[in-house]
This record gives C-alpha cells, structure tokens and sequence, in this order.
C-alpha cells in the first residue's frame, strides 16, 4: 500500500511509519514541524533526545529499512500543496495524526484555544476536502480520542464503538430503532475538536462516500517500538512537561527522579490506555481492514485497560518507593467517573495487548532513569488551567 502519514514526525506518528515501512508498505510523512516548534516556545523538551526528521530518515534506510519519504507542509493551510500531493501520489491511504494534540495546551489561552481550533478542524476538513476533489478512492484513517464521549457518569454502561442505539418514539406510539453517533462531551477546546472532526467525516462519508475510519484512541504511554529502539537516532519522543506530558508516563519520569506524584484532586478520574507498541499495530490492522464502498464511518475504540488516576500512581509508587502529592486540580473534569469500554473490534482482528504489568519497570529503568538528567523540574507543574478560578487556586497553593 502507498500510505501518507500525516503528523508522522510526532509521538504516535513516528513509530506507526516505521511499523508500516517494516512492513511493506511505501511510506511518505507529511507534517509542518509544529510539534517541535511548540517545545521551542515552551522552552522545554522529549526526555529523550530526538534526531531531527532527516537524521530519523536516514537512520532508518541505513539499517536497512524500506525508505520512507518525507514533505514538510501545512495541512491546515497549504490547501493546494496538499491536493497536489494526493493528485501526484495517489496513495491507497492516508493516515491523520496531524493535529495540536494537548489539553492543557488548548486550554493555556486564548491564542491557544483559536489555533487549536484553526489547525485541527481546518487540517482535517482540507484532508476531505482535497480527497473529494482529487476524485480518488482514498482511506483515512484517523486518530481520535475517547475524550469525545467524556467523562462524567456513564452509569455502568459500556461505551460502544462509536454508535449508540436508540429507541425514538413514533407520534402512533411505536418505537423504531435507530443507531446514532455516541453523544459528544468534550472536556478541553482540544476534545472539542476531535468531537468536530466527528460531524466532517459523518459528513463527507454520507455525501462523497469518503471511506474512512476513526479510532477513539486512550492515552498512550511508553515511548519505543521494538523498530525505533533499533538505533538511538530513531528514538521515539517523551513527552514529561505539564502541558503535553500524559499522565502515566509523567509519573513514570516523576518516579525516577523522586519528585512526589502529581495527582490532581482526588486521583478518582478513571482514563482509557494504551501502550505505544499497540496503538501501531492498531493503525496497521486500521489499515489492512478498510471499510467496504459504501460503508458508514467505522470507529474502533483504541484502548486496552481503564484505569483511575490515582489507583495507577499508587501502583507505580509501589514499584518505585515514590511519594504521592495530591494537587489542586487545574482541569474542570469530574472528581470521579466510571469508564467500562467495548473495545472488541481490535480484539477480534488479532490485537494481543501490553499490559502495565508487563512494561511498567521497563519504561521506568530504560527510559525514564536512563534520561532523568534531561528533566527540566521548572517544566513539570501543571500551570494550564481550565477556569480563572482554578488558576487561582494553582497560584495560591505554591
Ligand atoms: P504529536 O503532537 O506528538 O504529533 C502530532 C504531529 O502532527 C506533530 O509532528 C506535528 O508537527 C504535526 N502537525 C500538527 N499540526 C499539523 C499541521 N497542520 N500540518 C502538518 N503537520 C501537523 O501528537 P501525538 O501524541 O503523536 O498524537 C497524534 C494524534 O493522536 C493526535 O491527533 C492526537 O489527538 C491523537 N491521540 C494521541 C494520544 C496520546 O496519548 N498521545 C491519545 C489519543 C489520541
Ligand atoms: N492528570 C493528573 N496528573 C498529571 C497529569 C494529568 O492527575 O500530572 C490527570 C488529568 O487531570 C486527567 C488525566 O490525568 O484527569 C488524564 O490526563 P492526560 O494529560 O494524561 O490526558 P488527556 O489530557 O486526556 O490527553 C491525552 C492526550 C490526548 C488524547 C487523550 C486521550 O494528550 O491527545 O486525546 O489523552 S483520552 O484521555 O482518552 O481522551
């Protein structure tokens, strides 16, 4: 398959080109950068240290892997290089990881919250858009994220693959039944736009037939695949600053440099997860089981365990001897939630999961020790709040 990977150079899309070109596939990264540019203006950056997208590149062939090619550009304004692209490529697939991905970043301002917006939303309705008027039969598939159903009680119910089935009651009293995109409740003007990128591909599916499939990604936590520890210059990024570090693998890093845990509140938020290693593999079996001609958006809950916030950095603190600090928290997000997922569709095509319990100790001892002379403690707090209110309270704890 030709395959572009849009968002490539970052922390899901560099690993996932990779795998594809271990296997096979012809693969082109599309990305602006950004992601690295960001780092630069927060002055922060990966624990771990990343070569540039040339170095990776040539990394990658000299060890004897399929090349992958690279095109630095805008997709969410660079309309026309885009479609040209697509014109002159035509690949089978397109893969869109490329999108401002952190919460508290979106939430930091509100330069931050309009080029959120702006990029995601513009970046994904130009994607269908050049599609529909390169006139090819394209796939996408996209990286979502299960913060599109949000996390208030869903009162032990599971959370489907996407759809949800109604009854809608008829004027003469009867009931049909109907299946509906799960309500969206987004918690961060960065979910907000993955709940729009929803609407565009319901959208685009319905009017152009647009083949594509979403997947409602957890958060990912460790940092290489059995093909970016390869080399050192294929290293994957890792994320530890408050703004675009997840939570696991900032209490991972925490533990190795004995800063005290960073829950905040009660800890009693209960997220999805999934490894690095299967969030890959995930994409590729996306990939390789496309939607048939005609088929409504597939969606694929991309997690493996759920886990409550506070319940995982005991776990790690068990492990470690780290301390617990429980911290006012900056997010506006309920204090608890339940969180019980369907997540058989990857299940079924094969998915065999990493559990913490495998790859917890690892990812502390090869990773997050091994660098912990790169933290900058300065970048850790959680400074990005949801509310004035609690930026005041964050401002009066210190
Ligand atoms: P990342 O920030 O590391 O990577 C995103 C990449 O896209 C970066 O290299 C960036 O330069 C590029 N990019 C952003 N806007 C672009 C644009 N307009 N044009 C071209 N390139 C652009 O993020 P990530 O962690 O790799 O996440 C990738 C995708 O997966 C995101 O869409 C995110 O929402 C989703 N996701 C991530 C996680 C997670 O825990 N990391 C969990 C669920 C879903
Ligand atoms: N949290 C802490 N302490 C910390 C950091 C976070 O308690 O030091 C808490 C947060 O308050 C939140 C939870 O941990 O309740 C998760 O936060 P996170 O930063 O790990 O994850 P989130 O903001 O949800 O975003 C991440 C990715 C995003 C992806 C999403 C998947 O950055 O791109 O879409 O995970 S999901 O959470 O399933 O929506």
């Amino acid at each position: 398959m030709k395959v572009f990977v849009l968002g490539g150079d970052g922390f899901c899309g560099w690993p996932c080109s990779v795998n594809l070109a271990e296997h096979g596939h012809d693969v082109l990264i599309v990305d602006n950068l950004s992601r690295r540019k960001i780092d630069i203006d927060l002055e922060v950056e990966s624990l771990t240290p990343i070569a540039n997208i040339r170095e990776r590149l040539e990394a990658w062939q000299e060890i004897g892997g399929n090349p992958i090619r690279f095109s630095q550009m805008d997709i969410a304004s660079e309309y026309q290089r885009l479609l040209d692209l697509i014109i002159e490529e035509q690949p089978d697939a397109i893969v869109h990881f490329a999108e401002q991905r952190a919460a508290p970043y979106s939430m930091k301002s509100s330069a931050t919250k309009r080029y959120t917006v702006d990029n995601n939303v513009n970046g994904t309705h130009n994607l269908l858009a050049a599609i529909v008027e390169s006139g090819l039969d394209v796939h996408v598939v996209h990286l979502g994220t299960m913060g599109v159903y949000g996390y208030g009680s869903h009162r032990g119910a599971t959370i489907p693959e996407g759809y949800l089935k109604v009854e809608v009651p008829q004027p003469d009293g009867s009931r049909f039944e109907e299946e509906i995109l799960h309500p969206a409740s987004p918690g961060s003007v960065y979910h907000m736009t993955k709940t729009l990128d929803q609407l565009l591909f319901l959208y685009y599916n319905k009017n152009d037939n647009v083949k594509i499939t979403d997947l409602h990604q957890g958060i990912v936590w460790g940092t290489n695949t059995e093909a970016t520890g390869k080399d050192p210059r294929l290293t994957n990024r890792f994320d530890y600053d408050g703004d675009y570090g997840t939570v696991l693998n900032r209490f991972l890093m925490q533990a190795a440099i004995n800063y005290p845990l960073t829950v905040h509140g009660t800890g009693g938020q209960t997220r999805a997860f999934i490894h690095i290693r299967d969030s890959v593999k995930c994409v590729q079996l996306a990939l390789e089981n496309p939607p048939e001609s005609g088929e409504r958006v597939k969606i694929f809950n991309q997690m493996t365990e759920s886990h409550q916030v506070g319940e995982l950095a005991k776990k790690v603190a068990k492990l470690t001897g780290a301390e617990v600090n429980y911290l006012p928290n900056p997010r506006n997000e309920a204090v608890e939630n339940d969180l019980i997922v369907d997540n058989r569709c990857f299940i079924e095509l094969g998915l065999k999961p990493t559990t913490l319990d495998d790859g917890l100790l690892t990812e502390v001892v090869e990773v997050a020790r091994r660098w912990s002379d790169r933290c900058d403690k300065k970048r850790i707090p959680c400074i990005s709040a949801w509310t004035a209110n609690q930026a005041k309270a964050i401002k009066q704890s210190k």
